[in-house]
């Protein structure tokens, strides 16, 4: 019989990328020279890439195919009108703005949509979209459910809003004082933890009653429907698609990175259903993008988009990619490794202060976990820890993060069980000898989103 739980891959390989191994005393030069920042590596030195899924993506033979059909005029292109109508139906809002990736269009709805000084409650942050939030005056609040702090707590939803911290908000600072409710699915910085339709729902009906708009940031969407399909009840039999667009029902628009769950390798997109802020986004798109009906994309890669997320909620396809990140947690699990539970959508997150107990949070644990296992293996992954959370910008002191993590993020369809049995004999050879791993000072630490360029120095 077949194992359920690890489905095989719903493709065949048409295409190959050839990659390679290299000597540990290479990869301990490599790192050296990247400041211990696994961001400043160079690809061609990395042999299994799991910095991010973030448009890391292997496109199908049919969006291959559409790149072909690309208009490339500079209004009009017909691939726009592709994108724009796919969205519209699968996502069911009325207005879409095109944008070069996620964050341009995190920076047109802040924008649009925040006066300065407003509130602008999320469940958990990502660091671009906050950063954009506060570029444009507005106060960052997380109103995740308290458990979604706890790493080791296995328990579904974990990224659902607690409505409490909401209301609380909203009783003590006013309505009018909120710019919108972020309402991430699912959240990435949480360990990719999905939300509940019914948190949404409840979530939706209280901001409707108190007159505040509800934005998603609809990153992994197609993602946070599946852990809905399999863990919520009275969805076992639906669609993915009529999940996610049951999703969408519950907010006012979205922001959206086309470089997760379009499956493409850039693109970005902003929805919205008010014609008024669609009119000044519109306005905007213009400064920072390109015209409205490219928003700096390429009309090959619009084209790429449109079928991309038509892929994306195709059941085996979202099925493979949910199971495959879950294959390598459960290898790791079963070897004792402590990571972030349960396992979310896109990654495995290594829970770093229980890998690395000699180090304090000071001693930035996460980041020098991250290079030691490029040393050890030449698996690159990501630091998502106290670094990732910055500084806060009036106080100028480190947001100490409790989830101090290293994300191990598997790219769609790229890597077979094989590489993720070869990450998983990585990290457990690392973590019997764990204690070698050396904390991390700054050498150079960048005033805004440090953890792109950010060097440091082994203590
Ligand atoms: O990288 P962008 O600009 O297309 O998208 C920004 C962005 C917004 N929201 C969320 C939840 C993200 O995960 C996100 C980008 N994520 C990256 C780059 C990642 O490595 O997870």
């Amino acid at each position: 019989m077949f194992d359920t739980r690890y489905p095989a891959e719903p493709y065949r390989i048409k295409t190959v990328e050839t990659i390679k191994m290299n000597t540990r005393e290479e990869r301990l030069e490599y790192i050296k020279e990247a400041g211990y920042n696994t961001f400043l590596l160079n690809s061609e030195d990395v042999y299994i890439d799991l910095l991010t899924d973030s448009g890391t993506n292997a496109m199908s033979d049919k969006q291959w195919a559409g790149m072909m059909l690309g208009d490339e005029a500079y209004a009009g292109s017909k691939n726009w009108k592709h994108l724009e109508s796919t969205v519209q139906e699968l996502f069911g809002f009325k207005y879409v703005v095109p944008t070069h990736q996620g964050r341009g269009a995190e920076n047109l709805l802040s924008r649009v949509a925040i006066k300065p000084g407003q509130y602008v409650p999320g469940n958990m942050y990502f660091t671009t979209t906050r950063y954009h939030q506060e570029a444009n005056g507005g106060i960052f609040v997380d109103i995740i459910r308290d458990e979604a702090h706890d790493a080791q707590l296995d328990i579904p939803f974990k990224g659902d809003i607690d409505l409490n911290k909401l209301k609380a908000l909203v009783d003590e600072v006013g309505a009018e004082q909120v710019a919108y409710v972020c309402l991430a699915i699912t959240v990435n910085l949480a360990g990719g933890q999905p939300v509940s339709m019914k948190n949404m729902r409840e979530v939706y009906a209280y901001c409707q009653k108190q007159g505040i708009k509800v934005f998603m940031d609809a990153t992994r969407c197609v993602e946070n429907a599946y852990f809905i399909k399999e863990q919520e009840e009275g969805f076992a039999d639906k669609s993915i698609k009529d999940i996610v667009r049951e999703q969408f029902s519950y907010a006012d628009g979205c922001t959206m990175s086309g470089k997760k769950d379009c499956i493409t390798n850039i693109g970005g997109f902003l929805c919205v259903n008010d014609e008024e802020l669609f009119v000044s986004a519109r306005e905007l798109v213009v400064v920072f993008e390109g015209m409205p009906s490219y928003g700096g994309i390429a009309g090959r890669d619009m084209e790429a988009m449109a079928i991309g997320l038509k892929e994306a909620m195709q059941e085996e396809y979202i099925e493979h990619r949910v199971k495959q990140v879950r294959y390598l947690a459960d290898r790791l699990v079963e070897a004792g490794v402590p990571i972030v539970r349960p396992v979310g959508g896109h990654a495995v997150f290594l829970d770093a202060r229980a890998f690395c107990p000699h180090l304090d949070q000071s001693q930035f644990p996460a980041q020098a976990l991250a290079a030691a296992i490029y040393v050890e293996g030449g698996v690159r992954t990501m630091e998502r820890g106290i670094i990732s959370a910055g500084r806060d910008k009036v106080t100028g002191k480190d947001h100490a993060p409790k989830l101090e993590t290293v994300r191990v993020t598997i790219p769609r369809r790229v890597y077979t069980y094989r590489h993720m049995d070869l990450v998983a004999d990585t990290i457990i050879k690392l973590y019997k000898h764990k204690e070698d791993i050396r904390g991390l000072k700054w050498a150079y630490e960048p005033k805004q989103l440090r953890f792109f360029t950010g060097r440091f120095e082994q203590i």
